[in-house]
């Protein structure tokens, strides 16, 4: 790909007026439940936004500015109006606490935030413990002190701060599946990098494409899938605050959505719906933010008819670096490197080892590798390649083959069993819709593999359903790998990325 960008680089120029400044402002750039906004009115908007932020709220290129809402047209507006006045947007989880809010204000020295009205309990209690927090407006608020009643002040027109191409732009928190949340830093050109790498040779949208999606817009996947890459290339995003399967269905239905951003759990869920789905001009479906089991796969091709697109990202990458497109598809594989960057996998001391071999994913690209102010930028960069904390192995044709986060392998009688492996195998029973592995202490093996299953409605929990569980396993894959421990649950524990939380399984345990 062509990524040399120029000495100054604002990202929202790029992204936003462009389209204007091209005749395109007309067209239709977001949609929500009753709301249609064009280029030109999400351009007004964040130019009335930046100048609230300048005039009203004192902030200067380089100030952090935390948004919090679920998913609506408003917050996609004060994204780009942060772009605009050259601050640093650091987007928060919608189902945060006020403790974590604060480890954010904190860890991001966060002087300004613009919040949705609906989400002011948990904000209010954690700005008057953040005493660095110097501004705070709420949208969605009737009356003078709203961000609203401040727009209305404003004029339509801004000058976007002519930001250098290396300025970051973006405070980018890791969802934390464990430990303590780290911050990582991404620069204007990192924003125009990740569209022009994986979209442009993957997704391939074009501008009639209608995107949506379950990630929230504070997590970087939802960042680019349902704001970024829609406006990179003039095409529309429908915005839905809560998107749970029901509603993004319907809302795939209502807005005739073209292009889909889920993750795997979802997928299996929307399923059931295929026959709907096929009556939809649905046409790409991405998976990320977890390892997809070629059953998900499978079973989506047979709903839908459609070839799922699978692609790991990270926080630390801002997007995806390994994926495939609709044509090389194989099943259980996460894919190839995205064009503009190089993975490998390696050994302990960092040398690559031979096609075949599980090791260490490393990844190197335009984007990656900085860490703000965390002793854990030594663990994570070595010599320029972001280690993801990721146990994978490549064929011999270059297919990246995920297995497990490296802490979820489990070792039991000196054998390696990949955690992901075990629930793949019992996603394939009939009987199962969701389940988690992990190794619980055993005195003579070291570890056991256990199995958490939820099954399907309609389904026994009894010894014979856990022993036709254990059997089958034994059936698909080496029995060795077989959960000598079963126990049922209602539903496992995720996180607001829709990942899996092993940790909280272990603790229970
Ligand atoms: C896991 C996957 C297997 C993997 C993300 C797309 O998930 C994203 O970022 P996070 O920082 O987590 C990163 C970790 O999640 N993972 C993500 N995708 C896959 N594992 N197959 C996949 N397809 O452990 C990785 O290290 O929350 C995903 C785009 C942007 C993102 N930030």
């Amino acid at each position: 790909p062509e990524l040399r960008f120029p000495e100054r680089l604002n990202c929202a120029t790029e992204l936003l007026d462009r389209h204007v400044a091209e005749g395109r402002g007309g067209r239709v750039c977001i949609r929500a439940p009753g709301v249609t906004w064009t280029y030109a009115d999400l351009q007004e908007r964040a130019n009335r936004i930046a100048h609230v932020l300048v005039r009203e709220m004192g902030l200067v290129p380089g100030n952090r500015v935390l948004l919090r809402a679920p998913n609506n047209p408003m917050l996609a507006a004060c994204w780009f109006a942060v772009m605009k006045a050259g601050g640093i947007a650091v987007a928060t989880m919608p189902l945060l606490r006020a403790k974590e809010l604060k480890a954010v204000l904190e860890i991001g020295q966060v002087t300004h935030a613009l919040c949705d009205a609906t989400l002011a309990e948990e904000m209010d209690l954690a700005a008057r413990a953040c005493p660095v927090l110097r501004q705070l407006r709420y949208f969605k608020q009737d009356g003078p002190d709203g961000l609203e009643a401040a727009m209305a002040r404003m004029p339509g027109e801004f000058r976007n701060v002519e930001t250098a191409a290396d300025d970051t732009c973006i405070l980018g928190f890791t969802s934390g599946t464990t430990g303590v949340p780290k911050a990582t830093m991404h620069f204007h050109r990192d924003v125009m990098a990740i569209c022009d790498c994986w979209p442009k040779y993957v997704l391939r949208p074009v501008a009639d494409d209608v995107f949506i999606g379950s990630p929230p817009l504070a997590f970087t996947f939802g960042l680019g899938g349902l704001l970024l890459f829609p406006l990179r290339v003039g095409a529309s995003v429908a915005l839905l605050e809560k998107a749970g399967p029901p509603l993004l269905l319907e809302g795939i239905r209502e807005f005739g959505a073209t292009v889909l951003f889920t993750a795997p759990t979802s997928y299996r869920a929307l399923a059931a719906h295929g026959a709907e789905l096929r009556r939809t001009p649905l046409r790409k479906c991405v998976s990320a933010g977890e390892a997809l089991p070629a059953a998900t796969r499978a079973l989506w091709k047979e709903a839908t008819g459609i070839e799922l697109i699978d692609g790991i990202g990270a926080t630390e990458m801002l997007h995806i670096f390994i994926s495939h497109d609709e044509s090389n598809a194989r099943p259980g594989a996460t894919g190839k490197p995205v064009p503009g960057y190089r993975a490998r996998v390696v050994d302990d001391a960092g040398r690559e080892v031979p096609p075949g071999t599980i090791g260490k994913l490393a990844v190197q690209g335009p984007t990656g590798c900085r860490y703000l102010a965390d002793p854990r930028q030594k663990t994570y960069v070595r010599d320029g390649w972001n280690l993801t904390g990721d146990a994978y192995l490549m064929d011999a044709d270059g297919y990246f083959f995920y297995q497990a986060r490296t802490d979820d392998m489990i070792v039991s009688s000196g054998y390696n069993i990949a955690a992901p492996e075990v629930e793949e195998a019992l996603m394939q029973h009939p009987a199962v819709a969701e389940c988690a592995v992990i190794g619980v202490p055993d005195a003579d093996r070291g570890q056991i593999v256990k199995a958490f299953v939820v099954l399907r409605s309609g389904q026994a929990r009894d010894e014979a359903m856990a022993r036709a569980l254990q059997d089958f396993v034994k059936a698909t894959i080496a029995p060795y790998k077989y959960p000598r421990a079963v126990q049922f649950l209602d539903a496992l524990p995720r996180t607001q990325t829709g990942k899996l939380q092993r940790f909280r399984l272990h603790e229970q345990e």
